[in-house]
């Protein structure tokens, strides 16, 4: 987990460690929790001027692959008369991403992280430089593909979206708990894939989500068939107007982001030394 891998340190917030006293007692796992202190505060004012502009900010994860762009290209094409959309791409290299959404017509911002697996509040506020916010009504955050650290890492945007592709496995909520525990609204991606795919079962997929007590809608779809999109899009447009209410009377919206993910993890084995 971040705190204790230091994979939390990111090109973002790296010069915060240079701010940190430099006494005996510091130990890394301390100075790895500041910064996740430090990433909080940050994520806040994010959060802060998203709402200040109307803008609401939605964080998709899941592993590589299981279709984030796939599923925004067709997002984008089928809302971006509806409402102003821009995307923060986050990758650990390349401008792939970002130039895939631009073609469909919509700003992106292509974040690259060099080693860091996933964003954070810091990276995205270098981020949100780049867009014009007062053109945005529904910015999405495509975060680096990965079902552990994401889950952690409060960017300040308002929903998390996890996405499972029938071809990871219909188990993977419960290897990857954290990460789909996070989950504000979670989708089954890849529909059309289904027929070729006899042991991935949508239902214990779903029973899977449930067993980590979490009640979020999930819905399943295909960006390639088009198949199922009418009730996420559906979903994405009541989200926006809730949110422009909420604005509306000073109030705001945090995601379930997942801290103390490493509690839930099964704790390492104890390292047990032979007597010589
Ligand atoms: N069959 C099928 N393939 C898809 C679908 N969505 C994405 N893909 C493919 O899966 C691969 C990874 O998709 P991509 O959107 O780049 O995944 P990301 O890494 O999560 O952003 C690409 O080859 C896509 O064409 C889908 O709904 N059905
Ligand atoms: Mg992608």
């Amino acid at each position: 987990m971040c705190n204790t891998c230091g994979c939390n340190v990111t090109a973002g917030n790296r010069h915060l460690l240079f701010q940190q006293p430099q006494k005996k007692t510091v130990t890394a796992i301390s100075v790895l929790s500041n910064l996740l202190k430090h990433n909080d505060q940050q994520a806040q004012l994010n959060r802060a001027k998203l709402d200040a502009h109307g803008i609401l900010a939605i964080n998709l994860m899941s592993s590589p692959g299981s279709g984030k762009t796939a599923l925004l290209e067709a997002t984008i094409q089928r809302l971006k008369d509806k409402f102003r959309i821009a995307v923060i791409e986050g990758d650990l290299e390349t401008e792939n991403d970002a130039e895939r959404i631009r073609a469909q017509g919509v700003p992106a911002y292509q974040i690259t992280t060099g080693t860091a697996c996933h964003l954070d509040a810091h990276l995205t506020q270098h981020a949100l430089e780049h867009l014009n916010l007062s053109e945005i009504d529904l910015l999405f955050i495509e975060n680096v593909g990965n079902l552990v650290c994401p889950a952690s890492f409060d960017l300040g945007h308002h929903r998390n979206v996890t996405l499972l592709s029938v071809t990871e496995g219909d188990d993977k909520p419960a290897k990857y708990p954290v990460m789909f525990r996070a989950a504000d609204l979670m989708l089954i991606t890849k529909t059309d894939l289904l027929p070729y795919l006899d042991d991935f079962s949508p239902a214990k997929a779903e029973r899977c989500q449930r067993a980590l007590a979490s009640d979020v809608p999930i819905f399943a779809l295909s960006s390639r068939s088009g198949e199922g999109l009418a009730t996420w899009l559906q979903w994405l447009e009541n989200e926006v107007s809730q949110h422009k209410l909420r604005v509306q009377q000073n109030q705001t919206l945090q995601p379930r982001v997942q801290q103390d993910g490493h509690k839930s993890h099964r704790q390492p084995p104890e390292i047990r030394f032979r007597p010589v």
